[in-house]
């Protein structure tokens, strides 16, 4: 079986980062090499652009300027990293893609949808996952999550309604494109959403052997 791409996506405080780790451990249990990476970073160069976008300043970041920075990050990723594990067969799995883009700077900064899917055509070509599991919890939940671990970075830094905006795009995108999207409610405990996690791992599991 040919390697697979795998993201993952959600609000803050979802739960993206601990159910990583369990796929993963399902997929690793099965044999197959797997690499786990994040967006924005993934490579060194990569990390240093997350930095730049993370890191709280004086001076008001440009959507504009946080979209590019994104999508070079982006292409860094795919290029030194993505590309060469899939052809290699290996399992990627990506804690964030380019969905967070659409659902960040089309839905929370306002950004056109169109400009957007011009960057993805020049990035990615045709690179796109094989697999998007979205962690959806309201944004409430998942702020008071997020608040827990601390300092708040530039972007957690944003309103309720940038937030709301965010969830929303997510789960149009995800109506939009049900055949890759699995919509996973993160709002239960987590040992319910690992559950409802492996059980959708183990139906692509089943589908990608047929
Ligand atoms: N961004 C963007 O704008 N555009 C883009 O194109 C890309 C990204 C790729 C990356 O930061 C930021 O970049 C992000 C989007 C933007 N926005 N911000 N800020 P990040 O990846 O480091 O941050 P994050 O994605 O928001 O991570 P997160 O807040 O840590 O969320 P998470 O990974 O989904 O959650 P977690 O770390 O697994 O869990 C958070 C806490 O909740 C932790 O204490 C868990 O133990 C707890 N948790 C998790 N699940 C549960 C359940 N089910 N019940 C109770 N408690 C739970």
């Amino acid at each position: 079986m040919r390697g697979r791409f795998i993201t993952f996506e959600g609000g803050e405080g979802a739960g993206k980062s601990s159910n990583v780790q369990l796929t993963a451990a399902f997929l690793r249990e099965r044999g197959v090499e797997v690499v786990v990476t994040r967006e924005p970073g993934g490579t060194p160069l990569a990390e240093d652009i997350r930095n730049l976008l993370l890191a709280p300043r004086d001076e008001v970041m440009q959507a504009d300027t946080e979209l590019l920075l994104m999508f070079a990050a982006r292409a860094q990723h795919v290029g030194a990293l993505i590309r060469p594990a899939l052809a290699r067969g290996a399992w990627v799995l990506s804690d964030r893609f380019v969905d967070a883009s659409y659902a960040y700077q089309g839905g929370g900064r306002g950004l056109s949808m169109s400009r957007i899917a011009e960057l993805e055509k020049l990035v990615l070509a045709e690179l796109r996952p094989d697999l998007t599991l979205l962690f959806d919890v309201p944004v409430a939940i998942g702020l008071a999550r997020a608040g827990k671990r601390g300092d708040l970075d530039r972007i957690e830094r944003e309103d309720l309604s940038f937030f709301q905006r965010i969830r929303e795009t997510y789960l149009n995108r995800a109506a939009a494109e049900p055949e890759r999207f699995q919509v996973l409610d993160a709002a239960a405990p987590l040992a319910e959403v690992q559950t409802q996690l492996l059980d959708s791992l183990n139906r692509c599991w089943e589908q990608w052997h047929d």
